[in-house]
């Protein structure tokens, strides 16, 4: 059985992985009116994945006796300056993403929820991998500058990691 406590930090945990869901599904719409389809796959894929991250935690909370609430969200920016900004915002939230999961981490420890901490060692993994991921975009972004032939590869190449990531993802 979960503490009240637990239970109101993973269901806190629940609406930030709702928010990015809904904030990548807003950056796939900016950068599919843009004309940057690979982007655009990419971010659509990005946000699918947030929402098992947060169905993940949901049953977690259902099964060990408490209750999941579904809650309002903040709404998400719908526009950006250029899709290096919209990048730099993603990998800002990956890493907010991550302090709340050792939050998480750090409070069922102290309670001595081991099933809990067990559990949410899949999440910590999870955003070793998207804070790199997210490090490695911008790092290539930054190669390409104002290059517009530079553009046009990044956003043909990019839809093949989100190929990749849902290849790999899928036989985990
Ligand atoms: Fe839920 O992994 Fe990104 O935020």
């Amino acid at each position: 059985m979960l503490s009240k406590n637990i239970e109101h930090a993973l269901n806190n945990q629940i609406r930030i992985e709702a928010e990015s869901s809904q904030t990548y599904l807003s950056m796939a719409s900016w950068a599919e009116t843009h004309g940057l389809e690979g982007i655009s796959k990419f971010m659509y894929a990005q946000s699918d994945e947030e929402r098992t991250h947060m169905l993940k935690l949901v049953k977690y909370i259902n099964e060990r006796g408490g209750h999941a609430r579904v809650s309002e969200l903040k709404a998400p920016k719908t526009s950006y300056e250029t899709f290096k900004e919209m990048f730099e915002e993603l990998y800002k939230h990956e890493i907010f993403v991550s302090d709340s999961i050792n939050e998480l981490v750090h409070i069922s420890f102290s309670e001595k929820d081991y099933a809990t901490h067990n559990f949410l060692q899949w999440y910590v993994a999870e955003q070793i991998e998207e804070e790199a991921q997210a490090k490695l975009i911008l790092d290539k972004i930054n190669l390409i500058g104002d290059d517009k032939g530079g553009l046009y590869l990044f956003d043909r190449d990019i839809q093949q990691l989100t190929l990749n990531s849902a290849t790999s993802k899928g036989s985990k």
